[in-house]
């Protein structure tokens, strides 16, 4: 019988209610990080961490898709898959996409027997096929001597006539390092030292994924801390090969967004793109046939006094369909509201006061009370949070509550923007602070909103939501 198109796989796994509609995943199988984004000749690719064969992590292969919009996606054919024998025979794991002298160059993690190398591919028929380089490993040894808890995930970027290179590393039971390389041509590389470390165990000893941005004046550094499911970011200076930090913060603290990855498209925006993990068992995973899922893209810059500034990129509106305006809505304390909206594809924003109450929103919440997930600013922690503990029925799910303090003070406005896609939710808010969780509710009629006010008086302000079109089969 003959295999089944990209898009036939789609439609067949389409009946599930808990494929997302508006964001990235593949056809099938599993996905993990973002590899390789590049805008090339006015076309966005994204490669992606892929098990072909199942939905578990393993096998890595990189799997590529193409848009227009970064919304819109094409399933293009697997890029780069290990070599038997080869030095990525045991996976072709992260990296990043260059333009070297109009040559598409991927530069990726060959993971072998003797540990993690970087390895180069190239493409001449557009990205769609890659040869590895002859010359493979471009890098085959982290720095003598030094026993490290890994060395991959090589961030690229242009310097003059040269080229740097960042890789992710870490000292075992001291602190996470990013290690600087220098070339003149991809082939050979000096090591210049690291870039940043930090010996404090709070940000785990080894940083997967390390990405380096000039946004403005300033210098923006993001790993992921392997061990810990987090993102964070350091923003400040870079000098003689060195990077001092002056602000720090978490990139995400939903707890299920990781390994972003970055890139300039050709108008020169920051872009980053994050994998949402899923939220539920191996084995449910597997039954589904499907893992992992893409965050939306998300535009970079920094404030002035250093602070990440996150906001969904622009084009997102172009899904935007039926709205539904409230303008103010005023909830009593200890009290919730329906809303006159329902769905699981959604984008909700709303504002309201910084206060000493307690207040927020709640979504896919099912018609008996049983399910919903809780959106939601504590007025005496001065946090937002997440709470997952009844988003699903299923026992098979993670409960929990994720938070992150705001750095807002009574009677600053906090502004929420809100995504709702099946089982991805994502919150924005202010501009700085995100939140990206998966959710699973059981109940097919689980797609109420409601406001709620637990302490004092709520005026929810500019409050509207908008049904989100499709770009998936479902
Ligand atoms: N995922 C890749 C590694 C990277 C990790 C392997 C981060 O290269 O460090 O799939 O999720």
């Amino acid at each position: 019988m003959a295999e089944e198109t990209a898009k036939q796989v789609r439609e067949r796994l389409s009946g599930d209610p808990h494929r997302p509609l508006y964001h990235f995943l593949p056809p099938q199988n599993w996905m993990n990080d973002p590899n390789g984004l590049i805008q090339w000749n006015g076309t966005y690719h994204l490669f992606y961490q892929h098990n072909p064969d199942a939905a578990v992590w393993g096998n890595i292969h990189w799997g590529h898709a193409v848009s227009m919009d970064m919304l819109h996606w094409q399933d293009s054919p697997i890029a780069l898959s290990p070599t038997q024998g080869g030095w990525d025979h045991m996976g072709c794991w992260s990296g990043c996409a260059i333009n070297y002298h109009h040559i598409p160059t991927l530069i990726y993690t060959a993971r072998n027997v003797e540990g993690e190398m970087v390895c180069l591919a190239t493409s001449q028929d557009d990205l769609i096929t890659w040869q590895k380089h002859p010359r493979n490993p471009i890098l085959a040894l982290p720095p003598k001597d030094i026993p490290l808890t890994g060395f991959r995930d090589p961030f690229v970027w242009q310097n003059g006539l040269g080229w740097n290179m960042i890789i992710g590393s870490g000292y075992p039971g001291k602190g996470g390092a990013v290690f600087l390389y220098r070339s003149n041509d991809l082939m050979r590389w000096e090591l210049c030292g690291s870039l940043f470390e930090s010996n404090d165990l709070e940000y785990g000893d080894m940083w997967e994924c390390p990405n380096l941005l000039h946004l403005g004046e300033k210098y923006l550094l993001f790993v992921s801390v392997m061990g810990q499911g987090k993102v964070i970011y350091f923003s400040g200076d870079l000098q003689d090969g060195k990077f001092i930090p002056q602000q720090r913060g978490n990139f995400d603290a939903g707890g299920s967004y990781y390994a972003p990855l970055s890139f300039y498209n050709e108008a020169g925006r920051a872009i980053v793109f994050g994998w949402a993990q899923e939220g539920r068992s191996v084995k449910t995973q597997q039954a589904a046939g499907w893992s992992g899922v893409q965050a939306i893209p998300r535009q970079l810059s920094l404030s002035k006094d250093g602070r990440v500034t996150i906001e969904p990129i622009q084009e997102i509106e172009a899904l935007r369909g039926e709205v539904t305006e409230f303008g103010e809505v005023q909830v009593a304390s200890r009290q919730a509201m329906i809303l006159p909206l329902t769905g699981d594809c959604l984008e909700i924003q709303l504002e309201a006061l910084i206060s000493d109450g307690s207040y927020g929103i709640r979504v896919r919440c099912a018609p008996d009370g049983e399910e919903y997930t809780e959106i939601g600013y504590d007025g005496p922690s001065g946090k937002l949070y997440v709470d997952r503990r009844k988003s699903s029925n299923s026992p098979d799910t993670t409960r929990d509550i994720r938070s992150e303090k705001l750095d807002l003070q009574i009677g600053d406005r906090l502004e929420l923007r809100i995504f709702v896609d099946r089982s991805i939710l994502e919150v924005i808010a202010n501009k700085h602070w995100c939140l990206t969780s998966r959710i699973y509710p059981e109940n097919k009629d689980s797609l109420g909103v409601q406001l709620f006010s637990r302490a004092g008086e709520t005026i929810f302000e500019n409050l509207k939501g908008w049904q989100m079109e499709r770009i998936w089969p479902g």
